[in-house]
């Protein structure tokens, strides 16, 4: 990876980002807000599918999560503190529209609208994301993301939380990591609604895809002056270490990762592998005519969530994987080496790769580090978090991002996941990601080290030489 240029010229010694760069950190509604019942909020999927038994961790729920809706204020002080520029949140349809369409509710919007206030107030931007999986219970019951028209209700949807924050919001996203949606959702069943059908899921992803296209279309009529699609992406590598098409296996997990959601999104076609996948799960009726057209709309970013590669190989006699349809005979196991606490590989140098491949594919949309970051199993010990490991993963992260941009890629920012330790979805509140530790019982929020860390980075605009600690 290279450590030898920056991105703008600076100063020997320093690994500069360029004038501008975005430095913030990320989190979403359902896994920090908390205040489920409160000011008319309506149930989300993820309500229902938290209080079935089995499905997450110690029956954990996002009842109250870190209590960010009545502590939001403090919890931006914090965001100022670290030097933060932007702050990524996602919006909870339910509190906006309770039973998903229909009358607006006032109430939940005036949140959205506080927050945005009281971020503005301390210089961070704020950058909402509409949708972060948690769709209202409603619409789930009248079919989810298999029904075609939860689409049009995201767009209203869409309409009606611009209308309110628009005249102070810039870059508007509207989903978070559609293939999670559709696919853990609606195939897997590890997350809400805990559907495992491959028919639903690939029916799910189109309507997802179709909601996009037709909430940026409102978003733009409504004058919104950035649209973005965040996307988690993931280079796929075989035994042999290629990735793009170099092995079967390799193939077929990077059209369902990755090309399934890129290229309506951004070409405005399916790739004919995962129509074929698709095809010979459940059918493609879904898929009407204009429909591409649709999501293909024009958008000015990108966002990636990266966290880790996705490791394949022939596997002989193997089932599918209940994520990836169509993958008989793949194997999904990493090679030995450094995993974070999720037991997720640490590998930074996907980070470069993906970025250099987005941009050589998909030239013409800017892209941004919507999530990346690690959880690790943190303690306090004398009131503060020593996360040695987190500082490194962020650090030579950074690096390779730095290492994508000297060679072409335009990346413009870096959010890191996340803020807050939060409600890690199935794994309930045992997993860290937060640069910001929380104490659940008392909501005491103790910064940890690799908070201090990069408020230094975003504060310096880059980085030193060397690995982190040799500074
Ligand atoms: O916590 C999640 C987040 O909600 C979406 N992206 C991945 C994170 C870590 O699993």
């Amino acid at each position: 990876m290279s450590t030898t240029t920056s991105a703008n010229g600076g100063e020997p010694g320093r690994l500069v980002f360029p004038d501008g760069f975005v430095w913030g950190a990320a989190t979403a509604a359902y896994q920090i807000e908390g205040a489920c019942d409160e000011d008319g909020r309506g149930s989300s999927i993820w309500d229902g599918f938290s209080r079935l038994p089995g499905k997450v961790a110690d029956g954990h729920t996002g009842d109250v999560a870190c209590d960010h809706y009545h502590r939001y204020a403090d919890d931006v002080r914090l965001m100022a503190g670290l030097g933060l520029r932007a702050y990524r949140f996602s919006v909870a349809w339910p509190r906006v529209l309770p039973t998903g369409s229909g009358p607006v509710n006032p109430l939940g919007l005036d949140f959205y609208d506080r927050l945005v206030d009281e971020l503005l107030a301390h210089g961070v931007t704020p950058y909402p994301t509409l949708y972060h999986w948690d769709l209202p219970q409603a619409l789930e019951d009248m079919g989810g993301w298999t029904s075609r028209d939860v689409a049009y209700r995201f767009a209203d949807y869409a309409t009606a939380v611009h209308a309110r924050l628009g005249d102070r919001v810039r870059t508007w996203t509207t989903l978070n990591e559609p293939w999670v949606a559709a696919f853990l959702g609606y195939c897997s069943g590890v997350h809400a609604p805990g559907r495992r059908s491959p028919a639903a899921a690939f029916r799910a992803a189109h309507h997802l895809l179709l909601g996009h296209g037709l909430a940026a279309s409102a978003l733009r009529t409504a004058g919104a002056a950035e649209i973005a699609l965040v996307l988690n992406l993931a280079p796929v590598i075989g035994p042999d270490g290629g990735e793009d098409g170099t092995s079967a296996p390799v193939t077929l997990v990077d059209g369902l990762l990755n090309r399934q959601f890129l290229d309506p999104a951004l070409r405005g076609r399916y790739p004919g592998d995962v129509l074929d996948i698709a095809a010979r799960h459940g059918g493609l009726g879904h898929i009407e005519d204009g429909d591409l057209e649709i999501i293909h709309q024009p958008i000015e970013l990108l966002g990636i969530n990266y966290y880790n590669p996705s490791f394949v190989s022939p596997a002989p006699g193997a089932p599918a994987s209940r994520a990836f349809p169509g993958s008989e005979g793949i194997g999904f196991d990493p090679p030995p080496g450094p995993t974070t606490a999720m037991g997720w590989p640490i590998v930074p140098a996907g980070l470069e790769s993906l970025l250099l491949r987005l941009s050589r594919d998909y030239p013409e949309v800017g892209l941004l580090v919507t999530e990346n970051g690690a959880a690790f199993d943190d303690v306090v010990r004398d009131g503060r978090v020593c996360d040695t490991e987190r500082i490194g993963y962020l650090d030579a992260h950074l690096r390779a991002a730095h290492a994508a941009m000297s060679a072409g890629a335009d990346l413009r920012g870096y959010l890191v996941w996340s803020l807050l330790d939060n409600f890690e979805w199935a794994y309930g509140y045992h997993k860290r990601f937060g640069i910001v530790y929380v104490d659940y019982a008392t909501q005491r929020r103790i910064p940890k080290d690799s908070a201090l860390w990069y408020r230094e980075v975003i504060s310096r605009n880059g980085l030193s030489y060397g690995a982190q600690g040799d500074r």
